[in-house]
């Protein structure tokens, strides 16, 4: 059964005889997705056809082909599974506000269901679908354990605000998730999707490669699950902020287009490895940390801008506009790591070349591009457009409280004061240094 506090009408409206229409986004995955389950159990209350709906737009923030290989990969995928299920998958091409109510209109949908996103193009896209079509609309959030709208109705000023919350609410919510039903035929008429003209129809940037060390899709995603569970979870606890350990689930890509769920993530972790020593530290930032960026992302629509800092942050960014910067450097000498330390420009050449950079070194990176950039706008600006570029795990609301986090404090409190960063909290070399061998992380990268 799905928790009702899981759904949100979005709209009120008069259902027709027509299928009922999941319009797949954030959660791309058939399994554990509780949009999807939720449209089943429409479908089937109604005695309605199920029809699943992907609208691939053209550009999507940075994103380059990296991710959208990635992204398109586990859609196919996607496709395939739904065929075991009789529930056809269709993609459409173009801007959601027209692509999806034509389609409603040409299948004579009786429901719309949508999956939960805090970011701002996602809410524009829901408003002005919206205004297009008189069936109901709803929203299920198939992205967060505890529903972001259930936890809070504010912005928290921390984990410590927002934990006491989750913690208090997961027994309600860390609910197993039930099984997708076969339904009876394929009652719609059907083409199967022309992949080819999908990728065509993209206007992105080809340059940055994609990656082949991690496989897209769902399936791929239970398999890095269970190899870091098996493997690599001893670990995780005292190397996680080695970036020359290999410590790391590597399950963000995976968790940012949605191909497995934090709920099966934590269920897994919660039956297995309750025990474990890396169990709390690895569902603080799998549940606490992940959800308080939807949070941040939702209260606060300026959480990709210097206004959307704390206003502690804000004042002591401004009182130190005028110091002296040491180094300063342009989006061009970042992002071909020109810089004159090597630390920086091996995390730099490391998300260039891998996709993803070290958890503990993203910190780092976004802090020096602080010190190094002529104000806390144009670090804000740049960090947040190298890490949606490179990154496969990018343009999430992780990615943008990340960058926040380090810029502007959000999240954190004041520290000693200093040039440039006021009471930002500082990184340097000597402490990186002090943490890990850094000249073999250095030497991975730069040759
Ligand atoms: P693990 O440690 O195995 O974590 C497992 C999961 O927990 C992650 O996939 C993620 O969903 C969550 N998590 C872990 N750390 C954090 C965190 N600090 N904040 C929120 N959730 C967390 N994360 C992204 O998903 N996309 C981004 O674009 C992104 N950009 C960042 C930029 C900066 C400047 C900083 C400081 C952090 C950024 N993060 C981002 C957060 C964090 O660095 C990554 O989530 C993590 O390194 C992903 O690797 P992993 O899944 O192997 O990590
Ligand atoms: N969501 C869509 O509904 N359609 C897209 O074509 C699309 C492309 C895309 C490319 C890269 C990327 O990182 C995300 C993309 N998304 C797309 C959004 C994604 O599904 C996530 O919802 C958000 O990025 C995270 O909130």
């Amino acid at each position: 059964m799905i928790n009702e506090k899981r759904i949100r009408l979005l709209q009120k409206g008069d259902a027709t005889s027509g299928p009922v229409i999941y319009w797949m986004s954030r959660d791309q995955r058939v399994h554990d997705n509780w949009a999807l389950i939720f449209s089943q159990k429409l479908a089937i209350e109604k005695q309605k056809p199920l029809v699943v709906v992907f609208n691939l737009v053209p550009t999507f923030l940075e994103a380059t082909i990296r991710q959208y290989g990635f992204m398109m990969r586990g859609l196919q995928q996607i496709e395939e599974e739904l065929r075991k299920y009789n529930i056809p998958f269709f993609l459409t091409l173009g801007n959601p506000e027209n692509e999806i109510p034509s389609l409603l209109n040409k299948i004579n949908a009786s429901a719309l269901v949508s999956d939960f996103d805090p970011l701002k193009i996602k809410r524009i896209w829901k408003r002005n679908v919206a205004k297009k079509i008189s069936i109901p609309f709803y929203e299920v959030d198939a992205h967060n354990i505890v529903p972001c709208l259930y936890v809070s109705n504010k912005v928290e000023f921390g984990a410590y605000t927002i934990r006491p919350k989750i913690h208090k609410a997961l027994p309600e919510f860390l609910d197993e998730f039930p099984k997708l039903k076969k339904m009876k035929n394929f009652e719609v008429d059907y083409v199967s999707i022309d992949w080819e003209k999908a990728e065509q129809s993209l206007k992105i940037n080809r340059d940055v490669k994609e990656v082949t060390w991690l496989k897209p899709g769902e399936s791929s995603a239970q398999k890095v699950l269970k190899d870091f569970l098996e493997n690599r979870f001893d670990s995780y606890s005292e190397d996680r902020n080695n970036p020359n350990k290999n410590a790391l689930s590597n399950l963000s890509p995976y968790l940012h287009f949605g191909q497995i769920s934090a709920q099966r993530v934590a269920l897994t972790v919660e039956q297995f490895y309750s025990k474990h020593p890396s169990s709390k530290s690895f569902l603080e930032e799998l549940i606490v940390r992940r959800e308080l960026s939807d949070n941040f992302c939702y209260f606060n629509t300026k959480y990709d801008s210097f206004e959307g800092f704390p206003d502690w942050a804000k004042r002591t960014l401004n009182k130190h506009r005028k110091d002296k910067r040491e180094f300063v450097y342009s989006l061009e000498e970042f992002e071909q790591a020109k810089t004159h330390e090597d630390l920086w420009n091996a995390a730099q050449l490391e998300m260039v070349k891998t996709g993803k950079m070290h958890g503990y070194m993203r910190m780092y990176w976004a802090k020096k591009i602080l010190e190094w950039s002529k104000s806390p706008e144009e670090a804000l600006k740049i960090a947040i457009y190298l890490n949606d570029k490179y990154e496969l795990d990018g343009r999430d609301p992780n990615g943008y409280v990340g960058c926040a986090w380090s810029v502007g404090g959000v999240h954190d409190r004041a520290w000693t004061e200093r040039p440039v960063f006021g009471k930002i909290r500082y990184m340097n070399y000597s402490g990186a240094k002090r943490k890990f061998d850094i000249d073999g992380y250095i030497r991975k990268f730069i040759t």
